[in-house]
């Protein structure tokens, strides 16, 4: 089950016109499965009306199930697909306010200390927590404009702090999947441009524990952080794919900041959106 967006959890987000939405419902005794037209994308929603929400439906609370509804297509997280150029199937994603989730870590279930291959063709799945593919962002990022939202929790809050560039885009594999991003905003800092040594991250190549194509002479960052993979320099002030739970899953922005006092995280999302 994914975890239940809040109001904290979208601390930052920039405003957003509502999009275009038809609603449908068919609801039986106990759950309610909703359809949304938004835009030209057609999502379903699902609900399940537990003790903390059910009621019988008449007119007031169909406005309530209509707000619902809107509530969850504009700010939780849904599952959708998305069509790859070289992928004949299309690829199941967590889709919210039309930003495609590509890493999304909230409970430590799923392992990224992977191999150059796992993070080249994706792993976990949608229901739970993934990494989509170093290869999907490719192809997506070179046949279209596409910006970037990371999004922080700190283990010492509930609250999510964020970081959006304008422009986002992949090398392919023959160029180590090298990252570019331009257009900073956000309150949890510039990830890619931290003033620290080492804290340009932007035009780093993509490592793994079995390839090492980062900027450090004598040592391979990834295994530093536990074997998750990343767009290291030598190494960097942030682990977004660092081990669940430990002090190697952080960001060092958090403390510069004075967002927290530790810099260790307990949740990670980050996404993309076509321009
Ligand atoms: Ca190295």
């Amino acid at each position: 089950m994914l975890p239940v967006s809040t109001t904290s959890r979208l601390a930052g987000w920039p405003s957003q016109p509502l999009p275009f939405i038809r609603l449908f419902s068919d609801c039986g005794m106990n759950t309610c499965v909703c359809y949304a037209h938004i835009g030209l994308v057609y999502k379903i929603l699902y609900f399940v009306l537990d003790d903390r929400l059910s009621f019988k439906l008449n007119n007031n609370d169909l406005r309530l199930m209509v707000w619902l509804m809107i509530s969850a297509a504009v700010a939780l997280p849904i599952q959708t697909t998305i069509s790859v150029p070289t992928f004949s199937q299309p690829i199941p994603v967590i889709s919210l306010n039309r930003w495609i989730v590509f890493l999304y870590r909230f409970d430590g279930n799923v392992d990224f200390n992977r191999t150059w291959a796992e993070y080249r063709n994706g792993f976990g799945d949608v229901t739970g927590e993934y990494w989509l593919g170093l290869e999907k962002l490719t192809q997506m990022t070179n046949n279209g404009q596409y910006r970037a939202r990371f999004e922080f929790k700190s283990i010492q809050n509930e609250s999510w702090f964020s970081s959006e560039y304008d422009s986002f885009q992949i090398d392919p594999e023959s160029n180590w999947y090298t990252i570019h991003v331009s257009g900073f905003t956000g309150d949890a800092g510039n990830q890619f441009y931290h003033p620290n040594l080492n804290g340009i991250q932007n035009g780093m190549n993509f490592s793994t524990w079995d390839s090492d194509n980062d900027r450090h002479s004598t040592l391979n960052c990834c295994i530093m952080m536990e074997r998750g993979g990343w767009w290291y320099n030598a190494c960097g002030a942030h682990s977004m794919t660092g081990s669940f739970g430990s002090p190697k899953f952080y960001n060092k922005w958090l403390t510069d900041l004075g967002l927290a006092t530790d810099p260790e995280l307990d949740g990670v999302r980050a996404m993309i959106q076509r321009v």
